[in-house]
């Protein structure tokens, strides 16, 4: 069994995608461990996405974490981590639409940037990523 994180972020909280994506991981078998609805301060977003601070789209990308609500959820499934990012789809949700038509970033992503949902890509992200935004008391058992 593996946890890992999923954010939905603001494009597809804003454009009401919310339910319909965790339905998905419902119907995909993964177990829902934690949930949350938060806003980012832009020195959370900084720090959440510290491993791109030295890509050209850093800036940017916290600008956009940061322009409105989120929802974080913390899943478990076996393979976790992979099968959600094969869900997921790729970063460009345009190529997503052509190679992955029916990926979460396929259905509703903008593009490279607004691409709707993060998911942790590694064991150690996962690691990084889940005491990040939630306490162990948040996580059910
Ligand atoms: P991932 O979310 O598929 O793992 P990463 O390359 O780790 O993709 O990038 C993190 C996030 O940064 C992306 O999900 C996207 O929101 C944003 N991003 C990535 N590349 C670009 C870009 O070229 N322009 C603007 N935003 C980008």
């Amino acid at each position: 069994m593996e946890r890992t994180l999923i954010i939905i972020k603001p494009d597809a909280f804003q454009k009401g995608a919310t339910g319909k994506i965790i339905d998905r991981f419902i119907e995909e078998g993964f177990r829902i461990l934690a949930m949350k609805l938060f806003r980012f301060s832009k020195e959370q977003a900084e720090k959440f996405y510290i491993v791109h601070k030295d890509r050209p789209f850093y800036s940017e990308l916290v600008e956009f974490m940061t322009s409105g609500p989120v929802v974080a959820c913390v899943l478990e499934g076996e393979n976790a981590i992979k099968r959600v990012r094969d869900i997921i789809g790729p970063t460009d949700s345009e190529e997503a639409r052509r190679v992955a038509p029916s990926s979460i970033r396929a259905l509703f992503g903008t593009d490279k940037g607004k691409n709707a949902i993060h998911a942790s890509d590694s064991k150690e992200s996962a690691d990084y990523e889940i005491p990040f935004i939630f306490s162990r008391l948040e996580l059910v058992e």
